[in-house]
């Protein structure tokens, strides 16, 4: 027999325990798109306390939809090793060309991301920013559904060592440090450049450059690293998305353990 109140116990319960366990963990990553999730499995396979909040209800961000909605997706020979790190199947379609199934690498990266013990909070998008003399000290979180149906319902804090926004296209946090504070970015202009139109030799050369550190506690990592340096995009080769989540990661594990 199945008792609907223990169900709901249980739920409840192991939930709230585990938020209240991520108040305050290492590292936040903002956004479970390639970058964002790589970023977050190889921290937390050093040991690194890692809380990732993803504001849709599936993570996988871009993945899944391959180029135009063909499920497949490039990587070059960049992002090969890390498919060989996290047991993704491949074929060699053409030298440095590799073809994955874009299910095949969204399922094994979340699955990997998960086992490495990354606390995983999706339908909770960050707003906003924690700064305390002039450095990041956490984030700002409310669940998607407040945002969406336009409510007002103050939010919640987390605070973390180091910020990692793996927005996307938007770069949502670099966004609104920069629309909140007058900040001067380490881009040519001091500004959030905007990403580029499509070239997709150059975008993936510029991306290594392009993640790092944007203010202090706040780093950048894929498609929002490109776009505050004004780098372009790339289109449906994610080889630069993979290298890049790796690659903050190991910038992350030298400033906080020297
Ligand atoms: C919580 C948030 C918030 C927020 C957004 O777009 P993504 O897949 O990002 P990347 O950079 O890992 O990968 C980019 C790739 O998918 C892509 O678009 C490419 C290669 N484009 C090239 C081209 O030419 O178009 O994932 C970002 C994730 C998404 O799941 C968002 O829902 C999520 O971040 N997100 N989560 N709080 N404020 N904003």
């Amino acid at each position: 027999m199945i008792d609907e109140k223990i169900v709901s116990k249980a739920i409840i319960e192991r939930y709230l325990t585990r938020l209240r366990d991520t108040l305050e963990p290492d590292v936040v990553v903002a956004g479970g798109g390639p970058s964002g999730l790589v970023a977050a499995y190889y921290l937390a396979q050093a040991g690194v306390k890692v809380a990732l909040f993803e504001k849709r209800a599936s993570l996988g961000g871009g993945i899944w939809g391959g180029g135009m909605m063909f499920n497949e997706i490039v990587v070059g020979d960049e992002g090969k090793p890390i498919l060989d790190d996290l047991d993704v199947a491949y074929e060699l379609y053409a030298p440095s060309y590799y073809v994955t199934s874009a299910i095949e690498l969204a399922a094994t990266i979340i699955h990997k991301t998960v086992r490495a013990g990354v606390r995983i909070f999706n339908l909770i998008e960050i707003e906003d920013l924690m700064i305390r003399e002039n450095r990041v000290t956490g984030v700002v979180i409310n669940w998607s559904a407040v945002w969406m149906s336009k409510l007002h319902v103050d939010p919640l804090c987390i605070k973390s060592k180091a910020v990692i926004d793996a927005t996307g296209h938007e770069a949502a946090l670099v966004r609104k440090l920069k629309a909140k504070l007058d900040v001067k970015l380490p881009t040519p202009t001091g500004d959030l450049i905007g990403e580029q139109p499509m070239w997709a030799d150059i975008g993936e050369k510029k991306i290594a450059d392009n993640t790092r550190e944007v203010y202090p506690g706040l780093y950048v990592t894929g498609m929002a690293a490109n776009a505050v340096f004004g780098a372009p995009r790339m289109g449906p080769i994610f080889g630069g998305m993979l290298l890049s989540g790796k690659l903050v990661a190991d910038k992350i594990l030298k400033a906080i353990r020297g």
